[in-house]
């Protein structure tokens, strides 16, 4: 892997004629193209689904058809040296801070590699390269669960937004800066025509309120769009908490598939609400189990990870929160499994 310096970013960012901007798909990874894109008021989105993982070169080719002469990757934690190598365009900047990973054919920004405990999200990776919009900074750097440097400014500017919030959990479930974060969230769910309206239109808010208040065209498309997957959410989350299962410290719940996945939120949530549980959100779909895991304090990862090798399963993410998929088949006994280790780990 060739590693690039910040500066070096700035000036890859300076010279792009038609750049592509891939990111996962959540507040962090859109926040963090919205800066770039503010910055230099061109190029083209692409999320990438569920946090796709970048896995061969099957994107690649549809990448390809945008010629874009430098294509910047943001906060995708998996990516394969196939789909690089598939591709057309050579200069490639990936922007990240989950694992650290070795690819050739990339320059890689990492905090990671030079201090393996530093959590930094790349939207504030992306706010120290090109300043911008504190608000944006604010909604990928706090829903991916870290105080902002700056977010004293952010409650003086913004103060109705926080009221009295000081903890993550605080802002996050009860106030309106935490809606903000289910507000893009939910947008980059549903059909791929509008996820696209929405990717396009996101850059031309000004502020909050006109999302929050529905004061433009573009800020009322938003809100609507937020509203319909909110009543979603709701149900699926009563659901969750009247049937979901529980064995000692893990509690776990399945839902069906059917076009949107809300593993990620629905985890965070539950956990927020149960305290001490580990929560463990699974969607099904195909044959598989995509899910979400989060844990109040004990890290999960290694634990997890070692499970999912036992049924062969993938997976992986940050100390408290992971994710993964799982043949439906193996899900009985991979949970009773990983409800054993977590207990071996707490006692
Ligand atoms: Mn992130």
């Amino acid at each position: 892997m060739k590693i690039i310096k910040i500066k070096d970013i700035k000036s890859k960012l300076n010279k792009a004629e038609n750049p592509l901007f891939i990111f996962d798909d959540d507040h962090d990874g859109l926040c963090s193209y919205v800066l770039l894109r503010d910055y230099i008021k061109k190029g083209r989105p692409f999320a990438t689904k569920g946090g796709a993982i970048l896995r061969d070169n099957r994107l690649s080719e549809k990448i390809n058809e945008y010629n874009s002469d430098i294509i910047f990757i943001l906060d995708v934690p998996v990516i394969s040296q196939e789909f690089i190598d598939g591709l057309k365009c050579k200069d490639i900047v990936w922007i990240d801070h989950h694992e650290v990973v070795d690819l050739n054919g990339v320059y890689y920004y990492n905090p990671k590699i030079k201090n393996p405990k530093l959590y930094k999200p790349t939207t504030e990776i992306c706010y120290e390269i090109v300043k911008g919009k504190d608000w944006i900074a604010g909604i990928g750097i706090i829903g991916d669960y870290k105080i902002p440097k700056f977010l004293k400014k952010l409650k003086k500017k913004y103060k109705d937004l926080f009221n009295d919030a000081n903890t993550i959990e605080e802002i996050i479930y009860a106030n309106k800066f935490g809606k903000l974060i289910d507000i893009i969230n939910y947008n980059l769910k549903g059909k791929n025509k509008d996820i696209k309206k929405f990717m396009e239109t996101i850059p031309k808010i000004k502020d909050p309120y006109e999302i929050l208040e529905s004061k433009t065209e573009n800020g009322k498309f938003i809100y609507q769009r937020y509203k319909k997957f909110m009543e979603k959410y709701k149900d699926l989350l009563n659901k969750a908490l009247e049937s979901g299962k529980t064995k000692d410290d893990l509690f776990w719940f399945l839902y069906a598939a059917d076009n949107d996945s809300f593993t990620g939120e629905l985890a965070q949530e539950i956990k927020f609400k149960l305290k001490n549980k580990i929560v463990f959100v699974g969607r099904e779909k195909s044959g598989y189990i995509r899910f979400s895991l989060r844990s109040p304090n004990i890290p999960i990862r290694d634990i997890l990870k070692k499970v999912l090798q036992e049924f062969n399963g993938t997976g992986g993410g940050h100390e408290l929160a992971c994710g993964g998929s799982i043949r439906k088949n193996d899900f009985d006994e991979f949970i009773k499994s990983l409800a054993k280790e977590f207990k071996k780990k707490q006692s």
